[in-house]
């Protein structure tokens, strides 16, 4: 069977500034939190590999695009990346960063590439960090300054602004699972993280309003829907919907309603963690929600009524349920997760049937493998027809959520090009296009290609 997708629908892929822009010898950047964390402790990044390099997006961005535009993206989302923009996180801009991102988005538009721009992903600068980074509230205002000034450089030219991407894991993995500088485990901050981030971006978007840009803003949110050991089971059923709390509504809510999910509150005044706030920030936050939802999906959640002994050194969100590891799943052993495509259509029905149906997109979907070499051809393409397989069949869920009614506008595959993931560093690589690290020299693997024949056909 033949699978249409709407006019216009967005092709694409995503990306990010500190995973892929790379360092040049003395440049004007800031230190952000990957830079200062990679110089205290090396060992932690997969091979050592930190993000001073990464795929030198400064230098080689006309190829990554050119790659594009021949697999005919109509779409790409990066990031800009604020220790860069502004090294000390506020105040003086750095013109030679200006000029970069022109060039970057300049070249997108003219080989017909919509730059879709997000100005956070997990890069925090150092010097705003010091001060506590998103704990502390000056961090909020900083977030908005930057943001203002985003719109009034590149304004005529990017039309589809995300404040941030997947605020949930700064949370997560700085305040509660030490993936994330600064690896602290405490519930408390991160409440505090998380609602400063929220705020931050509720207050982006009153900015993008009053300035003069037109266009759309939104952010980009991690979705993992989260499914039930026995559905049938009330204690089961229950432990779903606080994991869904804590992990999904606590971003999707406020940006989307505009408010934060009861069961949520509830747990907080009990644990006496209320975060601190001002008077007027629900009004900021009810009065500012976004135009349009950028959705990454990769992995469901799977869950259980709480049987194994509390934490006790500190309250977690994992006292409130237990993680149900389902025997028949499928799972990417590269990274670990389980692959369940239609997970992709429950999370877009969703949020045709509780989010007022809000406009939406895939923003991220894809398949980390490691040691892809192994797949090159004699003519040095990479035959990933695994990955070809994992996008055909979220696609044919995403074309069946839209058969539905979701308003469903695009697909961006995570991720463009190879790129340098955190502290697995090049361990996984998840592009359309290979990118060999020596030589810097990129080629459209199988999907890439592919992906190509989607396009033109917009469907298969
Ligand atoms: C998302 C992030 C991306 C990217 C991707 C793959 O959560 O938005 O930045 O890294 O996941 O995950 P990883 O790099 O950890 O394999």
């Amino acid at each position: 069977m033949t699978i249409h997708f709407p006019e216009g629908f967005w092709w694409g892929a995503a990306a990010s500034g500190p995973q892929t822009e790379g360092r040049l010898t003395n440049d004007n950047k800031g230190t952000s939190i990957w830079d200062h964390w990679y110089t205290t402790n090396p060992e932690k990044f997969f091979q050592g590999q930190g993000p001073g390099q990464t795929t030198q997006v400064l230098t080689h961005f006309q190829e990554d695009l050119r790659c594009m535009e021949e697999i005919g993206f109509n779409s790409f989302r990066t990031s800009i990346q604020w220790s860069r923009l502004i090294p000390k996180g506020r105040g003086k801009v750095d013109p030679e960063a200006v000029a970069f991102y022109h060039q970057y988005f300049d070249e997108m538009l003219a080989r017909g590439i919509e730059p879709f721009v997000n100005l956070y992903h997990f890069d925090m600068p150092m010097t705003l960090q010091n001060e506590g980074g998103w704990l502390n509230r000056e961090t909020v205002t900083a977030f908005g300054d930057y943001a203002k000034i985003c719109f009034d450089l590149f304004g005529d030219k990017v039309k589809h602004w995300f404040t941030q991407n997947e605020p949930i894991v700064p949370v997560e993995m700085g305040y509660l699972y030490q993936q994330h500088y600064p690896a602290v485990v405490d519930l408390s901050m991160a409440v505090q993280v998380g609602y400063h981030e929220a705020l931050a971006s509720a207050l982006a978007i009153q900015k993008f309003r009053q300035s003069a840009c037109d266009g759309q803003i939104g952010i980009i949110l991690n979705l993992t829907p989260t499914y039930p050991k026995d559905p049938q089971d009330p204690a089961d059923q229950q432990a779903a919907v606080l994991a869904d709390a804590f992990f999904n509504r606590s971003f999707l809510d406020p940006a989307v309603k505009g408010t934060f999910p009861k069961e949520l509150v509830a747990i907080l005044d009990d644990l006496g963690i209320r975060p601190v706030t001002e008077a007027a920030d629900l009004t900021v936050i009810r009065d500012n929600t976004v135009d349009l939802l950028g959705v990454n999906y990769y992995q469901p959640r799977r869950v259980q009524q709480k049987r194994s002994p509390k934490q006790e050194q500190q309250p977690m969100p994992e006292d409130y349920f237990d993680y149900y590891d389902w025997p028949d799943k499928k799972i990417n052993p590269y990274r670990g997760w389980e692959i369940y495509e239609k997970g992709i259509y429950d999370t877009l029905i969703n949020l045709r049937d509780n989010y007022g149906n809000i406009p939406c997109f895939i923003s991220e979907n894809g398949m980390g493998v490691e040691d892809e070499g192994r797949f090159k051809n004699a003519s040095g393409m990479i035959e990933d027809d695994y990955r070809i397989q994992f996008v055909k069949d979220h696609l044919r869920y995403v074309h069946q959520a839209i058969e539905e009614g979701a308003h469903c506008l695009g697909y961006h595959m995570w991720a463009a090009t190879d790129n340098w993931s955190w502290l697995n560093a090049f361990k996984n690589r998840y592009g359309f296009i290979s990118i060999d690290l020596e030589t810097q020299e990129r080629t459209i693997k199988q999907s890439g290609y592919w992906f190509k024949e989607v396009i033109q056909e917009n469907g298969f």
